[in-house]
């Protein structure tokens, strides 16, 4: 049986402040800041907590292993010589963005029948570059049944970021479905991440039968939308998006409809809501799940209620009575802080749960103790300074550690 199963990424020990994504507006706004790991990951735990009491099915991404010292060391280079900049990019948490870990087409999609999991490269953002190693271990031991395919990252310089830019629409997740690969061409004055070549060569690799791709604008990258995730997503049947997300919508909104005649399209004009309000609030960084009780819900981050042109728009949408029935605000503010809302936090794989390595999904009482984990030995608090502390590099690196034998998962220490 094929469930959509949401795997997110437990956010690290070190996760904070750097200010390492140009393009991201929270996290040049928010560089310099002080960081709560420990409250991050709370927080991303009772995420995943309230998911599981809605009846969804839940996995985990484990942190990767922080400092990255090989890295450094194939720079020529080590924590304690390496230049600040260096060492930051060597100690980011930014793996727990579970969204840009990989691209996934479900079995139903593909030409083989398998699964297929390409990993990104991150190549334009250094402290995302390093990532891709430790997700593919990790893949490799969640994904080890034969139903899945999984495939190294495309190569430089063609530029991947996974998930964040890929949507999939169909009747039913269990149906085969029409894959949409959102790339960028030109962002102001910012860079666009997804490059065309990389979208064509991932959808190559994952043999998807039905792919479109569609252009970001070059708007929504300059206001802020370095992933196409902040301002669409989709389910099932429903695409959600704001009304400058693409380049020539009318296009593409024609061949989706040819594509998938069920379509159903939630355009949110921008003289509702702004390309700067939609990426302030996030609304689109939402999850877009379906319940086990039917109808969807948009599971959205507790600053688009806090905006109230953002929070009516959506209240009339809900009062109408049209797909998505409910709206159920989370509190991520930590994650948010870095540009990471709900959605970016989640990798969706549509599998049969019984072929996942049962050490990544979670229930109540294994949040119940890696939260007990986190609380004891996550970061109360860090500066960027703290990131030139020698004894914060040891502290991070066996609080890990620790939840990983925990875990049963010393593979991947
Ligand atoms: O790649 N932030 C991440 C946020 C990723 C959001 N993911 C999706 N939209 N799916 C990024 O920009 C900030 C790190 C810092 O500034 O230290 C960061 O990497």
């Amino acid at each position: 049986m094929l469930v959509e199963i949401n795997f997110d990424g437990l956010i690290g020990p070190s996760h904070n402040y750097a200010g390492l994504s140009l393009g991201n507006l929270a996290s040049a706004k928010n560089a310099g800041g002080v960081s709560s790991p420990r409250a991050a990951a709370l927080q991303g735990l009772e995420k995943m907590r309230a998911n599981i009491q809605l009846g969804l099915t839940q996995g985990l991404f484990l942190p990767h292993d922080r400092p990255n010292l090989r890295w450094l060391a194939s720079l020529g280079t080590e924590l304690e010589t390496a230049t600040p900049q260096l060492r930051a990019n060597a100690l980011s948490a930014s793996a727990t963005w579970a969204a840009n870990a990989a691209t996934v087409a479900p079995a139903p999609d593909t030409r083989d029948g398998r699964c297929h999991m390409t990993v990104a490269n991150l190549m334009t953002m250094p402290h995302r570059s390093h990532e891709w190693p430790g997700t593919l271990k990790q893949l490799k031991l969640a994904f080890a049944h034969p139903s899945f395919a999984l495939h190294a990252p495309v190569p430089p310089p063609f530029g991947d970021e996974g998930a964040a830019n890929h949507m999939r629409l169909c009747t039913d997740h269990g149906a085969a479905g029409v894959e949409v690969f959102v790339y960028g061409v030109t962002g102001g004055p910012f860079p666009a991440r997804q490059h065309p070549e990389a979208s064509q060569a991932v959808a190559r690799l994952n043999q998807v039968r039905q792919a479109l791709f569609v252009a970001q604008s070059e708007a929504a990258i300059a206001a802020g939308a370095f992933h196409n995730d902040v301002v669409a997503v989709a389910n099932e049947h429903v695409l959600f998006c704001h009304e400058q997300a693409f380049a020539e919508k009318d296009q593409f909104y024609a061949a989706l409809k040819t594509a998938l005649p069920q379509v159903e399209i939630i355009e949110v004009p921008a003289s509702r809501i702004s390309l700067a309000d939609a990426i302030q609030s996030y609304l689109f960084n939402a999850q877009l799940v379906t319940l086990p009780e039917g109808g969807m819900a948009l599971i959205l981050p507790t600053e688009a209620q806090e905006n109230e042109r953002v929070w009516t728009w959506l209240t009339e949408m809900v009062a109408g009575n049209g797909a998505i029935r409910r709206l159920i605000p989370v509190d991520v503010r930590q994650s948010m802080a870095n540009g990471g809302g709900p959605a970016c936090l989640r990798l969706r794989v549509v599998c049969d749960p019984a072929h996942v390595d049962p050490r990544f999904l979670l229930n109540e009482a294994k949040i119940d103790v890696i939260s007990r984990h986190v609380a004891r030995n996550w970061p109360a608090e860090l500066t960027p300074d703290a990131l030139d502390n020698p004894n914060l590099w040891a502290d991070i690196a066996q609080a890990r550690a620790v939840l990983l034998t925990d875990l049963h998962l010393d593979d991947l220490i």
